[in-house]
């Protein structure tokens, strides 16, 4: 979360947008917490509200989530924000990282529609709104989606047929290239740390996805790093500007 928090500043920073970043010590308790989202959201000054996860365990995540405005819910986690994405109102915010995956498929000339796509995870935070962004009529959607998660039976029988894969389960290199049909599109959200005695840090960043045997199969795949979590940012910021615009109108 460090990481990932300091990259937003630093990306906030890079456009031209004010960021502020408060941190928190973890004994804070949930009143306070709930005190200071109640500022920011009062604060006309701030457009846009983000509350990293994980919280502490005496912390009640969907309290926090409810509590922020849902204008300014740029993470798009509230409950109204998730309904409107589910109905197709386009005023609200779409959560980052499947907005990302979305963005990518468009920006690289991915044909969606009347396509199989294929999402191994559940999430509330990638696989149910990627399922729903794929399903969407219009542009980038109108897919046929298929959702996998770890009661799926023959979770490979599902991948062979997607002509779009979207791996987002945090099992480190479990989809290799026996299950993902030659031509197809595969998209890695997964981040996982695993042990490498030769790199600087001890460890080093993987997917969800085995690249090299991957990408011999499909037509484009993301890496990892470098793929889906850069894009994470960049719908940050374009969903916080949204909401500039929006909350100034
Ligand atoms: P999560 O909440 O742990 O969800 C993982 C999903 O994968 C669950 O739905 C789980 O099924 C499913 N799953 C686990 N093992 C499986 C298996 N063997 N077969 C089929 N499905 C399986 O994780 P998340 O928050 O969605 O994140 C997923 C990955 O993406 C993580 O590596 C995370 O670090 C990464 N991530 C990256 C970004 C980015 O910007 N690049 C953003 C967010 C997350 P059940 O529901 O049945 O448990
Ligand atoms: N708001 N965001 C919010 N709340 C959460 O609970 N998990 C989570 C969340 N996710 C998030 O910030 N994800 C994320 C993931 C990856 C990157 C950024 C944001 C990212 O920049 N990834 C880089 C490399 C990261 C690294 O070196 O560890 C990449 O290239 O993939």
């Amino acid at each position: 979360s460090a990481v990932y928090v300091r990259s937003k500043g630093k990306a906030s920073q890079e456009v031209g947008m004010r960021s502020e970043t408060i941190h928190l010590p973890a004994t804070t308790s949930q009143n306070e917490l709930l005190a200071l989202v109640d500022r920011l959201n009062a604060d006309t000054a701030v457009h846009g509200i983000l509350v990293q996860m994980p919280l502490p365990k005496h912390i009640d995540p969907s309290a926090v989530i409810r509590r922020i405005t849902p204008e300014k819910d740029v993470d798009g986690f509230h409950p109204v924000n998730v309904g409107k994405l589910l109905i197709g109102e386009r005023d609200g915010f779409a959560p980052c990282t499947p907005a990302g995956v979305q963005e990518l498929l468009l920006r690289y000339g991915v044909e969606t529609a009347g396509r199989e796509a294929v999402v191994v995870g559940r999430s509330n935070i990638v696989g149910k709104p990627m399922a729903a962004l794929l399903v969407q009529p219009g542009r980038g959607g109108d897919c046929t989606v298929t959702v996998c998660h770890s009661r799926t039976r023959s979770l490979a029988e599902h991948t062979r047929r997607a002509d779009i894969l979207i791996v987002a389960m945090g099992r480190a290199e479990v989809i290799r290239g026996d299950m993902i049909k030659p031509g197809a599109v595969v998209v890695d959200v997964g981040i996982n740390r695993v042990e490498d005695a030769t790199a600087p840090r001890g460890y080093r960043l993987v997917g969800d996805v085995h690249f090299e045997s991957a990408k011999e199969v499909a037509s484009l795949i993301t890496p990892v790093p470098g793929g889906v979590g850069p894009m994470t940012i960049a719908m940050l910021l374009r969903n916080t500007v949204r909401a500039a615009h929006a909350l100034a109108a």
